[in-house]
């Protein structure tokens, strides 16, 4: 992509509004738009992130042998009286009417409908285990929605739901999730860290949450110093094996990692004093086991081997889509601007022209801008007519991981300049190098 034809809306100042870094950059870098309190625009760079997220989010949900769907944005009012949420949902709950005076709302999340595909389509056991998923825009009225697109009110959240005969396969299920948010935290460059936490309207009685540590976190999180180091690596998981994939759970979650609302001062004063640390976390996914709760009231049942009839045990499984952008910048930034990590950039790489205009650079420029391209590497080309310094600034707030600089200087010498953001260092090489060296960063990614 062409600078010069792309819609980049940089801001030069800061905007009075944000109040935590990675709003303030979103907005700086032309990612967003709020377009009512809570509510955004996805301007073209924040939507290519955006949709780099989904892709993973997707990817590693397939891995793990989950179905995708999509169910609609607006749900109808009754599926809600049935399962008894829609009085119990209160304020949170966008509450519309279509001309029929039907009760509708905005889905805040889908439970409810997703029980109703389950007992309209699925009679037996035979049709379990079964995982369905989707990702799709929510609402929830916050009372104080805020950060950006931390807290929307319309947000983005891949949801899953399991259908299992058992509660030994619905657990299963949640690790499972478990194992393959794990993996999908780890592929974005972020560590995410499991904390046993409270399950709120959703229901049931195990629930983790997924926290990534920052000081603009809202949750505050007690944990083990040792548990942020936990990786999974290039381990290969294999999702049916039930004990490889809990032994990767009691991996996780034997040390101990809490939210404030479970915390326990007589068991986290076990740990040895020297790995306590208190914080602040972002809560960037959460899982939850709820058993029969929206099978049994909602008559979702499923033909035992033995001919009887019983509720399906289910849980529900969710990823904060457009909140991971806030916590990636959240923990991927200086004060230049945005460092992403190459498994979300919105380009892989960034060409600086540093003499448009100059036959010489114009032509290597465009001849590298193609090399790049057939190479497989999504590059931005900043081609304005503007001064080095600005160019620079920014590719440094939109936050490229590379960006190779061309100039006459080099370009006599036969080299163009390989800069890294996050470390800041400049290597010079051929162009051809250059181009080899970022497929063969990228491919660990890809
Ligand atoms: C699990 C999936 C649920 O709703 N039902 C379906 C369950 N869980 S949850 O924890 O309430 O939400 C899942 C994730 O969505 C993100 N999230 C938000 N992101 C931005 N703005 C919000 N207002 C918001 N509310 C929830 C969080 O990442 C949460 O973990």
């Amino acid at each position: 992509m062409r600078l010069t034809r792309y819609f980049l809306p940089v801001l030069k100042e800061n905007p009075a509004e944000a109040q935590i870094v990675s709003h303030r950059l979103m907005l700086r870098a032309g990612m967003i738009k709020q377009q009512a309190a809570g509510i955004y625009s996805w301007l073209p760079l924040g939507f290519k992130v955006l949709k780099r997220i989904e892709q993973i989010v997707h990817e590693e949900q397939i891995r793990a042998g989950h179905i995708p769907l999509l169910m609609p944005t607006l749900q109808p009012a009754d599926l809600w009286r049935e399962s008894g949420r829609y009085d119990d949902y209160g304020q949170e709950m966008l509450r519309i009417k279509d001309r029929h005076d039907r009760d509708m709302l905005f889905g805040p999340t889908n439970e409810e409908m997703i029980t109703d595909i389950f007992r309209s389509h699925v009679n037996s056991y035979k049709d379990l285990p079964m995982t369905l998923y989707h990702i799709q825009w929510k609402f929830r009225d916050e009372v104080r929605p805020r950060f950006g697109v931390m807290r929307g009110r319309e947000f983005l959240m891949k949801d899953g739901y399991n259908f299992d005969l058992t509660k030994e396969d619905a657990l299963h299920a949640y690790n499972r999730h478990m194992v393959s948010y794990l993996r999908t935290y780890e592929r974005m460059g972020l560590t995410a860290i499991p904390m046993r936490a409270d399950s709120g309207p959703i229901g049931g009685d195990d629930t983790h949450e997924f926290l990534v540590l920052a000081e603009t976190g809202e949750s505050e999180v007690f944990y083990d110093a040792r548990v942020p180091d936990l990786k999974l690596g290039d381990r290969e998981v294999d999702y049916d094996d039930r004990d490889a994939v809990k032994a990767i759970c009691d991996e996780f979650t034997t040390l101990y990692a809490r939210t404030d609302e479970t915390h326990d001062e007589a068991i986290y004063a076990e740990v040895p004093e020297e790995h306590r640390k208190v914080g602040r976390g972002i809560e960037v996914g959460q899982i939850f086991y709820f058993g029969t709760k929206y099978s049994e009231s909602m008559g979702a049942t499923v033909v035992t081997p033995d001919g009887s009839r019983v509720p399906v045990e289910m849980g529900s499984h969710g990823i904060g889509v457009s909140r991971l952008l806030g916590a990636l910048i959240e923990a991927n930034h200086d004060d230049k601007g945005i460092i992403w990590p190459e498994g979300v950039t919105p380009f892989d790489v960034g060409l600086v022209n540093l003499k448009q205009g100059d036959e010489g650079t114009d032509a290597a420029c465009d001849a590298l801008y193609k090399a790049l391209g057939k190479a497989g590497l999504d590059t931005l080309y900043d081609d304005r007519n503007d001064r080095a310094g600005a160019k620079f600034a920014t590719m440094d707030l939109i936050g490229l991981p590379w960006r190779i600089t061309v100039g006459p200087r080099g370009l006599a010498n036969g080299v163009v300049e390989l800069t890294s953001r996050r470390s800041g260092e400049s290597v010079e090489m051929t162009a051809q190098a250059a181009v080899e060296k970022l497929v063969e960063i990228y491919a660990a990614h890809k």
